[in-house]
C-alpha cells in the first residue's frame, strides 16, 4: 500500500514540505486548479506541478480530480469536445508519469455537507451532514455554499442546470456514463493510467438530482460497462459508509480481490439514527467504521494501490480548508501506517 496525501497546490495553507515530514509518505494527490472544467490542462503546468512535488521528494502518481464537464453528464451534443479534451488530459498526465486518475460522476454537486465546522465534544470541529438541515435547504434560493462543488454557478446558472437535469433520470445518467467510459477507457489502457471513479457522497439522491455510484449493485454495473482493470474505483470508506445499506468491509474485500480498486480514501464517520452522519477521527472507536478491519482486508488481498487519509477534523487550533487541515489527516496517516506495519510484521512471522 502506498501512502498518499491530498495537496491543493502552492495556494494550499498546508505546505508540501510539512506533508513530506509525515513518516512513510510516498505520493502527493493533487490537480491543476486554475483551468476551467472541461479544458485541456497545459502540459507546461503539469510539468511545473510535477517538478514542485518531486522537489519535495514525493511522487507525482495520483491526480484527484480531472473533473468531468457537466455536458458529458447531461449527454449534450457538446460533450464530444469535452470528451476529446478529457482524453488529451489522460495522455498528458500519463506523459508526466501519473498512474491513477480519480474523478466522479455526480450531477452538479460534489460532496455535500450541511455544516463544515460542527464542534465535537473534544473541542475539535468537523464536517457533518444532518438530514433535517438538508431538507430545509434550497440550492435554487442561493442558500447553499459548500466547498465541494463548483462555486462559479450563479443562482440563475444553477436554476438552468437543474432545469437541464429534469430530462436526465438515473437510467439516462447511466447511458451518459457508458458513452464516456467507452470513449476514455481505451485511451487509459493505451496510456497505462488507471481510472478510478469516486462514489457519490452521500451515496443517494439529493435535491432531486440522480446519483448512481452508490451501492454494491451499482458498483457491479459500473465495472461491467467496460470490464477492464483500467476502469476501476476510488473506494471512499466515508462516502459509501455514510449509508447503512453499504457494508464497507464487504465492498473493500470484493473489489480489491477483483483488482478493481486503485485508490483508497480512508476515513471514519459516525452514522446517526436518522441516517445523518458526522465525520470523526480515523481511530475506529470514534466512528461507525472498523478501520482496522478495512486495512486488514486490503492487506489480505495484497492491495498495492494508493491509500490516503481522507478528510480530517480541525484540531489544535489549526485554521484552513475544512476537511483538509494538516494535523488530523497526519494523525490518520500515522494510524494507517501503524496498522499496515503491524500487519506486515505479523505476516512475515508466519
Ligand atoms: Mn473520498
Amino acid at each position: 500500500m502506498k501512502l498518499s496525501f491530498r495537496w491543493y497546490g502552492t495556494n494550499d495553507p498546508v505546505k508540501i514540505q510539512y506533508i513530506r515530514q509525515i513518516p512513510s509518505m510516498y505520493s502527493i494527490v493533487t490537480a491543476i486548479y486554475d483551468v476551467p472544467v472541461g479544458e485541456v490542462w497545459p502540459p507546461e503546468k503539469i510539468k511545473e506541478l510535477k517538478a514542485t512535488v518531486e522537489a519535495a521528494d514525493l511522487m507525482f502518481d495520483v491526480i484527484e480530480s480531472v473533473p468531468v464537464h457537466e455536458d458529458i453528464k447531461l449527454g449534450l451534443p457538446s460533450r464530444e469536445k469535452y470528451i476529446e479534451n478529457y482524453k488529451q488530459n489522460i495522455r498528458n498526465l500519463a506523459e508526466a508519469g501519473v498512474k491513477v486518475i480519480c474523478y466522479n460522476f455526480m450531477p452538479v454537486f460534489d460532496w455535500t455537507r450541511t455544516q463544515l465546522d460542527k464542534t465535537l465534544k473534544d473541542g475539535s470541529t468537523t464536517l457533518v451532514y444532518y438530514k433535517d438541515q438538508l431538507e430545509k435547504m434550497d440550492p435554487l434560493k442561493g442558500e447553499l455554499s459548500l466547498p465541494g462543488w463548483d462555486s462559479s454557478y450563479t443562482k440563475e446558472g444553477l436554476a438552468e442546470v437543474f432545469d437541464k437535469y429534469k430530462s436526465v433520470d438515473e437510467e439516462a445518467l447511466w447511458k451518459n456514463l457508458e458513452h464516456f467510459l467507452k470513449e476514455i477507457i481505451p485511451v487509459a489502457e493505451e496510456c497505462k493510467v488507471k481510472m478510478a471513479i469516486h462514489p457519490d457522497d452521500p451515496p443517494y439522491s439529493i435535491f432531486g438530482l440522480p446519483r448512481i455510484i452508490t451501492n454494491e449493485g451499482n458498483l457491479d454495473r459500473f465495472l461491467k460497462i467496460v470490464d477492464s482493470e483500467y476502469n476501476g474505483l476510488t473506494l471512499c470508506t466515508g462516502s459509501l459508509g455514510s449509508a447503512s445499506f453499504n457494508d464497507v468491509v464487504r465492498l473493500v474485500d470484493k473489489y480489491s480481490s477483483m483488482n478493481r480498486i486503485h485508490f483508497m480514501h480512508i476515513r471514519n464517520i459516525k452514522l446517526l439514527e436518522d441516517g445523518s452522519f458526522e465525520e470523526t477521527a480515523h481511530y475506529s472507536p470514534c466512528g461507525s467504521l472498523d478501520i482496522v478491519k478495512i486495512v486488514q482486508t486490503l492487506h489480505k488481498n495484497g492491495f498495492d494501490g494508493y491509500v490516503r487519509p481522507d478528510h480530517g477534523r480541525m484540531i489544535w487550533g489549526e485554521t484552513g480548508r475544512a476537511g483538509y487541515g494538516l494535523y488530523d489527516r497526519a494523525l490518520g496517516a500515522m494510524y494507517l501506517t501503524g496498522i499496515i506495519e503491524t500487519l506486515d510484521k505479523l505476516d512475515s512471522k508466519k
